[in-house]
């Protein structure tokens, strides 16, 4: 079990980000004529696991979210800044500020999908590396808090990483093909999540 002391933090910056990004989405949109460089993969969110994601994808590729399930989920992406020798381990058990100076958040956002919803937008692997995707929406939470939302009324549960949410991959170089999907097939068995 992985500590849940700096988690708290996150969610709320993560929750943050969603309720500043939401206004900006049309004037910040960023041009759609550009194709996607690779392929086009949906990363299916469930209780509690992400389906669908290959142990690696080429730099291009972009993810969505399709929410199958029955709580908000998020997919947040991060990648590994270049010369970072620190596991995701070791990187999960940092403040969000001291982790941000070791990774980077693919998209600067996350995306988010309520139940049964397909998140707008996408996420573009930028280049290889080693990748991380996560959901830290609390245990519970079914809709997105509003922003003025008083923060006693949101659930609390532990994030769904812990829960099993959490997918490393890596970037491979652009052009190549998607690799294969973990061994653990999360729609057999939603709560395994064994370690690598
Ligand atoms: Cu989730």
């Amino acid at each position: 079990m992985r500590t849940r002391r700096s988690l708290l933090s996150i969610v709320s910056t993560a929750l943050i980000v969603a309720a500043t990004s939401v206004p900006g989405l049309a004037q910040d949109a960023s041009p759609s004529d550009t194709p996607p460089a690779g392929p086009a993969i949906t990363v299916i969110g469930g209780e509690y696991f992400f389906g669908g994601l290959p142990t690696t994808v080429p730099a291009g590729t972009s993810l969505s979210l399709d929410n199958q399930g029955e709580e908000l989920h998020e997919l947040i992406v991060a990648r590994k800044n270049d010369g970072v020798t620190q596991s995701w381990e070791e990187l999960l058990q940092l403040s969000d500020e001291e982790a941000f100076q070791y990774v980077t958040l693919v998209g600067g956002r996350p995306l988010f999908a309520g139940p049964g919803e397909i998140a707008e937008g996408t996420l573009v692997i930028p280049s290889e590396g080693e990748y991380i995707a996560l959901c830290f929406i609390p245990q519970g939470m079914t809709e997105m808090p509003a922003e003025d939302a008083d923060p006693s009324t949101i659930p609390g549960g532990p994030p769904h990483f812990v829960l099993g949410m959490i997918q490393t991959f890596t970037g491979t170089a652009e052009g190549t093909e998607p690799g294969p999907l973990p061994s653990a097939m999360p729609s057999e068995m939603p709560e395994g999540s064994p370690a690598p």
